[in-house]
């Protein structure tokens, strides 16, 4: 069960003439507790190379060879190029936008001449959107429901959780092609905006499937080489990176790493902190695209003059499938205590070669820039491969609170922790 809440301000800073939600969403027919099994199970493909024959015969016992054959081949195909960057892809998911697959087009009307605003969603479980209309420029205006400087731009991604509000104004009376490719470009969302019921435009093709770059594992660095896909198969060890060209901001301070163990397979020894890089297949490709560095929240920050930091890894082992904070899963851990009216500082360190979005509840995240500047009003923050960033929270909601990745399995695999307002 999904669903849009909307706020209406009590004083709307941008006025429009007809809105539209598009929520965007990932749906598949297996059981999610299958994909998360066989997430859990893909370490022995690493392992071993390929599936034993017991395996495979129990699973064609159990599930029929047709549908076996089929899930090997699924798999093997992300293991062959996908799994860096998703965990779950067009293989397994369909995606939607209202609820419709690319083939129903859903469509948004408007009447040529009006200002439309476009509240997208993300409420997939695991997908990260590249969104654009061709042929229409984006005018940014609020983030994560929270308004900010408005800020044209051809195209923009949305992690699982997130929030953005566009402006577009459609001059021709045409169909316009809202166009969601997933991350890894395993497959798209799509729709339409069009003056009347019926009309479609071109669809573009999905962009090439972004590769892994050195900068994406080790941080901030001056080449780009496309990883091989063999590393994701050994174990990394602290990646040895000390003093390589750094552009970090002077009064970020550098976290001690986190060592290698059982849950922790790979650290970042010079994590990046700049908040301009679109993120992975993105760069460079023609268009402009909103960067967390664009979002500048117009409201001014709840929570200043910090009193805490709490800095924290995100960690994981790919081989076990094992996702979690500072290398303990949520069942190893002890809640993050935070006093009544506290203001803390999170610092997080992405130590892994995912995208994970950060989501704390109850109350804002408030990111800044590297220089500590106030930067934009968020519930979810997304933090790139080899990146460190810092929000600011204003502790003001008593009780016990969730605070963990937006990817399903990543939570459900580890990567949670209570947080407690007393
Ligand atoms: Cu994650």
């Amino acid at each position: 069960m999904y669903g849009a809440i909307v706020i209406e301000p009590h004083q709307p800073r941008f006025k429009a003439d007809r809105e539209h939600v598009v929520l965007l969403s990932d749906w598949s027919d297996s059981d999610p507790e299958r994909i998360y099994a066989n997430l859990k199970k893909r370490s022995d493909y690493y392992n071993f190379g390929k599936n034993t024959l017991g395996d495979f015969a129990r699973d064609a016992r159990q599930r029929g060879l047709g549908a076996t054959l089929d899930e090997r081949r699924m798999w093997n195909q992300m293991r062959m190029d996908a799994t860096d960057l998703a965990d779950v892809s067009g293989y397994a998911y369909t995606y939607l936008m209202n609820g419709a697959t690319p083939v129903s087009n859903w469509t948004g009307l408007f009447s040529r001449g009006e200002m439309l605003r476009l509240r997208f969603i993300n409420g997939s479980a695991m997908t990260f959107f590249d969104v654009r209309i061709p042929g229409l420029k984006l005018g940014v205006v609020a983030i994560d429901g929270q308004d900010v400087e408005p800020i044209g731009v051809d195209e923009f991604r949305l992690g699982p959780a997130e929030v953005c509000d566009v402006l577009v104004a459609p001059s021709d009376d045409r169909a316009y092609t809202i166009f969601a490719q997933a991350m890894d470009r395993s497959g798209y969302a799509r729709g339409t905006l069009a003056p009347r019921a019926g009309m479609s435009a071109e669809i573009p093709p999905l962009d090439p499937r972004p590769r892994l770059t050195m900068r994406d594992m080790m941080g901030e660095m001056k080449m780009d080489m496309p990883m091989q896909h063999s590393t994701h198969g050994m174990d990394h060890g602290a990646m040895p990176m000390k003093g390589s060209e750094g552009s970090c901001g002077a009064s970020m301070h550098m976290p001690p790493p986190l060592q290698t163990g059982p849950g922790v397979d790979m650290t970042v020894a010079t994590p990046r902190t700049n908040l301009d890089d679109p993120g992975i297949g993105l760069r460079d490709n023609g268009r402009r695209v909103l960067s967390y560095a664009d979002m500048k929240t117009l409201d001014a920050p709840i929570s200043i003059d910090t009193q805490r930091e709490i800095t924290l890894h995100l960690s994981g082992h790919m081989q076990r499938y094992v996702w979690s904070f500072d290398g303990l899963k949520h069942s190893q851990s002890e809640p993050i205590r935070l006093h009544h009216g506290e203001r803390v500082r999170f610092t997080l360190v992405n130590d892994t070669m995912m995208t994970h979005p950060i989501h704390l509840h109850g109350m804002w995240s408030e990111l800044e820039t590297p220089q500590g500047d106030f930067l934009s009003r968020k519930h979810t923050v997304v933090v790139q491969p080899a990146q460190q960033l810092s929000y600011r929270v204003n502790a003001d909601a008593l009780g016990r609170w969730a605070f963990h990745c937006h990817l399903l399995y990543h939570m459900e695999a580890g990567m949670f922790r209570e947080v407690v307002v007393a």
